[in-house]
């Protein structure tokens, strides 16, 4: 992330961040469940629902950490590097120190202490943690032994799992996330120059082949076990992304639970093979349209950060940093106090969310039939417009029509207001950012980034400042078509 990093000052409630201002409402938790839990039954919305990743909802409140316990990977993919780090890049595979099970253990006390939004503990590299399986199986064992309500999560590329699926169902460990990037070995040949399987180095289409087998096992193993699997697959121009809609089907059709496509990142600078042979990464637009070809029928997540594998905090801030080992004490005690507190006041907030999404839901279907329009919403934690234009390091692309208010992607963009003063040159790339975007709406912008946003064609509203989000774009959309129909008669 390229952001400064600090550990939080304590807020004056003891150090519970609150997600909003206090407002009232619906105070009851009983409410129900919210709005993406609509088709689920109640034992899953169990698993998912302080799940940043699993639900979409769950990330505006709640925060994962990995700990990079897993250095050692039994493949090769053509976008990894993981020699390369760098404090400001955030990409999988990437870790500023690597730590042993005692050590992580540590850094979790040190985390849920500090990081009342924690509800996550994943390993997710940064080699893989079904190959490195003791060092990811003793630190889970050592957490749960501490915090036993922190939930556990892992990544991997799916060729080991079948060797620790009894460990991980044992261990309760409901989300598993697995890479696969292709069913077609001769697809699997461009991303993959070699694994490492039964003491045996395999390349080309065979080294594919293999990996596929026992990617299909793992995601057959997991269904059989009823652990949640996502599926992440990397879209690549030209090479997997069209084969993605087969990779898309065949998974769901196997029991994957969620499916989450990430766009390559292949800067020259990493030193990945796809970056020293200029494999280009996929356009935001062309990101889009394959995830609206997925859309009917597919529990999509379309929030994901592409998280390093030593990232700390809510998806879209990496407090890393601030926890490194050299600010850690030898010995650490674990007060759940905050994290406790800090849920009673989010099952208090996600009443009302839900309330205001249902209004604002009622608003938009008394509507006559009106065209879908695509808005970018500037906001701190994602559930309401609450943030300065030019302090916004990622807008917030929500879909709005007569059906409801739909969040689409994140774009990230660079900060425009650096040391108070805006910089013409980033207003550009934002602007190249907001391609097919109509309006935007923020809590506030200033004169001159406001006027070059409508010169390039862009409506920019600040009336529906720390609104929710649904209901201030709800609100705006009803008036922008009041409006024109009051100019059509
Ligand atoms: Fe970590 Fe992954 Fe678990 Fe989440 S991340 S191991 S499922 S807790 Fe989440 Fe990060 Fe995307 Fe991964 S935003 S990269 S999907
Ligand atoms: Fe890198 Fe993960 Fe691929 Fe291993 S599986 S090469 S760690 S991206």
């Amino acid at each position: 992330m390229s952001q400064l990093i600090h550990i939080q000052p304590l807020e004056p409630n003891g150090g519970i961040p609150s997600p909003r201002p206090a407002t009232q409402g619906c105070a009851s938790s009983a409410c129900g469940k919210m709005s993406d839990a609509k088709d689920l039954a109640d034992d899953i919305w169990e698993k998912v629902k302080d799940h940043p990743c699993y639900s979409e909802e769950a990330h505006q409140y709640f925060a994962r950490m990995h700990v990079a316990v897993a250095p050692a990977c039994n493949i090769q993919c053509n976008y990894c590097n993981r020699k390369y780090d760098c404090a400001n890049e955030s990409r999988p595979g990437v870790v500023s120190e690597r730590l042993t099970p005692e050590q992580a253990l540590r850094k979790v006390i040190a985390v849920a202490n500090e990081v009342s939004q924690l509800s996550v503990l994943g390993i997710a590299g940064p080699g893989d943690a079904c190959y490195d399986w003791e060092k990811t199986k003793e630190t889970f064992e050592q957490v749960a032994k501490v915090i036993p309500d922190v939930k556990f999560c892992l990544s991997t590329n799916g060729l080991a799992l079948a060797d620790c699926i009894d460990d991980i169902a044992k261990m309760n460990i409901d989300h598993v996330t697995l890479t696969i990037n292709m069913v077609d070995p001769e697809i699997g040949a461009k991303i993959y120059p070699w694994i490492f399987f039964e003491n045996k180095r395999w390349t080309g289409i065979e080294a594919s082949r293999i990996l596929h087998e026992r990617q299909m096992l793992a995601l057959e193993l997991l269904k059989e076990r009823g652990i949640l699997t996502k599926v992440n697959s990397v879209m690549i121009p030209n090479i997997n992304d069209t084969h993605l809609l087969e990779v898309n089907r065949v998974v769901k059709e196997k029991g994957a639970f969620l499916y989450n496509i990430m766009p390559l990142i292949s800067d020259p600078a990493h030193g990945t093979h796809f970056g020293l042979t200029r494999q280009r990464e996929p356009s935001h637009q062309e990101l889009m349209a394959l995830q609206n070809q997925l859309a009917d029928g597919t529990k999509l997540m379309r929030h994901c950060r592409q998280c390093r594998a030593d990232a700390i905090g809510l998806l879209g801030e990496d407090r890393g940093q601030a926890f490194s080992m050299d600010k850690i004490p030898e010995t650490l005690e674990y007060n759940p106090a905050n994290r406790a507190s800090y849920r009673e006041i989010v099952a208090q907030e996600r009443g009302e969310h839900l309330e205001q999404k249902k209004s604002a839901e009622k608003k938009l279907a008394e509507l006559e039939a009106k065209p879908t329009i695509l808005a970018a919403v500037v906001s701190k934690q994602g559930g309401r417009i609450n943030q300065h234009f030019g302090h916004a390091q990622e807008f917030q692309i929500y879909e709005v029509s007569p059906y409801g208010v739909k969040f689409i992607s994140h774009r990230k963009i660079p900060l425009y207001c650096a040391e108070g003063n805006g910089d013409d040159q980033r207003l550009d790339s934002i602007i190249t950012a907001l391609e097919g975007i109509q309006a935007v709406l923020c809590a506030r912008i200033g004169d001159c980034p406001r006027e070059k946003l409508e010169k390039a064609g862009i409506e920019v509203n600040v009336d529906y400042a720390h609104d929710w989000i649904e209901s201030g774009l709800s609100s705006w959309y009803a008036a922008r078509f009041s409006k024109e129909n009051r100019r059509i008669a």
